[in-house]
């Protein structure tokens, strides 16, 4: 599950979006990177922390799951390994920004290119959020691992994990809305709707991803009652943004499927070029997300969350978060991106909006199941198959949990297949336009007619440290002057 959780919601993810972002960097600038070395330095950092966190992982000295909580402990180099993947994300995060502070000084008052503005948001959220786990891996679990300190305090961890650990998943989501703003709507054939909505999307999430993480704490002791309210009611104030997003990219589809022939309430969305793998992608990717931010606002309920936390009901949560929102998100960007990258046709279009379709399907099975699964009381996180207590309710949902997983496993084998054969391919040379272009919606309204605000740093950037020390400050300050060292480590 350590494997399972690492290699899929961390490093898949993060090599994914450093890779997705570079490009939305230099082709929304139209130029080149400022220090293309760092940016080299940044990707072969991560690969050398990828390698060293994957070894102990596979030697059975790292079962530590992708929380890493402790007092589970570790071989110290999975924990330094972790860090090089997050350090290196952070170089390639300054190697964008570096870019962007030239264009922007040679272009004064032009408004970013929005998928280079929706990237930005997301790499500066993203070096804020990560001082949690670096303040937790440097001061805590290295030396206890090396065997420097002899204990760990697991409350003090967690709240560092935390502060990260949410805004890690809009680290996830933020590239998939740069995708789903600045290259679906085109895609689509139509256009963005606002540009505006757009930019106060990206601006809500840089203030609201961080000071919120207590949701995921809601059963610890050492945070009191009165602080997890008050991240509950922040976790609330995040769902706008993202309802936000739905609103903009499905009023974006819905022109694009009227000008198109579509007609009535619903029929502009069988008009929807469905079977252009990265649309169908995206859009099923979409509407799984829907269910999945319906989930989120059950997690975030205080009262609510005392029933399904720690239970499968979460497993269901983020498979159609993470698991769909992003990862088929991704996957269906790449149907286009891999050609693009290769000037070759994608293998088999076919093959590709079936497997988006496959996906669908098999989420939908797979996480209804965790999720009335994890209403029964199924843990997360416990193999299930040994264990001597399975109702006999359970059988029937644990069942789906495999037929859907079953079904998962061979869409995202058709998936990397036909990547695989497009890659290497030989004959496959694409015309131009044919799939290697890349997709740039334009808005409605010109960008330059965006207000200003909406493309300047220092009031979001103020407010977000601001909020971030309101929600954060007093909390860390007791937990830190009340630090007690003294949980010994488990090595399961
Ligand atoms: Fe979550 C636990 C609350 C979003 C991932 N979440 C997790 C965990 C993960 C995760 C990995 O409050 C487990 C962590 C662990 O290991 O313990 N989550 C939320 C809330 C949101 C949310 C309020 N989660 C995400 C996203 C994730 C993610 C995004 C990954 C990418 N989550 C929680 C809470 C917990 C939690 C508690 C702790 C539970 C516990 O006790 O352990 C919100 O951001 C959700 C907002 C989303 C929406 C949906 C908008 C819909 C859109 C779709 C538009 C449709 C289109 C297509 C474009 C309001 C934007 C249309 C198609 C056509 C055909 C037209
Ligand atoms: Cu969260």
């Amino acid at each position: 599950l350590t494997l399972h959780g690492v290699l899929n919601a961390l490093v898949f993810t993060t090599f994914f979006i450093t890779g997705f972002l570079t490009l939305t960097t230099i082709y929304g600038l139209k130029r080149p990177l400022k220090y293309p070395v760092l940016n080299q330095v940044g990707f072969w950092t991560m690969v050398v922390g990828l390698v060293m966190a994957a070894v102990p992982i596979l030697l059975n000295q790292a079962s530590v799951l992708y929380t890493f909580y402790p007092p589970l402990k570790a071989n110290g180099f999975f924990y330094l390994g972790l860090t090089l993947v997050v350090v290196g994300s952070w170089i390639e995060g300054y190697g964008f920004i570096f870019t962007w502070r030239d264009w922007r000084k040679e272009n004064p008052g032009t408004r970013t290119p929005l998928m280079t503005f929706g990237g930005l948001i997301t790499m500066v959220m993203w070096q804020l959020a990560t001082l949690g786990v670096a303040v937790e891996i440097l001061t805590m679990l290295l030396p206890w691992a090396f065997g420097w300190i002899d204990g760990t305090d697991p409350q003090l961890a967690r709240t560092y994990f935390w502060f990260t650990g949410h805004p890690l998943v809009y680290f996830w989501l933020l590239p998939a809305y740069v995708s789903w703003y600045a290259m679906l709507p085109k895609l689509a054939g139509g256009k963005l709707f606002s540009d505006s909505l757009a930019r106060i999307a990206f601006w809500l999430f840089l203030l609201l991803s961080v000071p919120l993480g207590f949701h995921h704490q809601f059963v610890d002791p050492g945070v009191p009652a009165g602080w997890k309210y008050i991240h509950a009611v922040l976790t609330y104030s995040v769902f706008f943004p993202s309802m936000l997003t739905a609103f903009t990219v499905i009023a974006s589809l819905e022109r694009a499927g009227r000008a198109r022939g579509g007609k009535g309430l619903l029929g502009w969305i069988p008009k929807l070029p469905w079977s252009n793998p990265a649309v169908s992608g995206q859009l099923l990717a979409g509407i799984l997300f829907f269910f999945g931010g319906i989930g989120g606002l059950t997690n975030a309920s205080y009262n609510i969350n005392l029933v399904i936390h720690n239970t499968a009901w979460v497993s269901g949560h983020f498979h159609l978060t993470v698991a769909s929102a992003v990862a088929l998100s991704f996957m269906a960007i790449s149907y286009w991106l891999v050609p693009y990258l290769r000037g070759k046709k994608l293998w088999s279009r076919k093959w590709a909006v079936i497997q988006t379709w496959l996906w669908f399907v098999g989420m939908l099975i797979f996480s209804n199941a965790m999720h009335v699964l994890g209403l029964l009381g199924a843990p997360r996180r416990t193999p299930l198959g040994e264990a001597p207590y399975i109702p006999e309710e359970w059988s029937g949902h644990l069942l789906r949990t495999s037929i859907g997983g079953a079904i998962l496993m061979v869409s995202a084998y058709m998936f990397i297949y036909n990547i695989a054969r497009t890659w290497w391919s030989k004959k496959l040379d694409a015309g131009p336009g044919e799939e290697t272009e890349i997709p740039v919606a334009e808005s409605v309204h010109p960008a330059q007619e965006t207000p200003a605000k909406l493309d300047w740093w220092t009031p979001w950037l103020v407010g977000t440290i601001a909020l971030v020390l309101v929600a954060y400050g007093p909390q860390l300050i007791e937990q830190i002057s009340n630090i007690d060292l003294s949980s010994p480590g488990v090595m399961p």
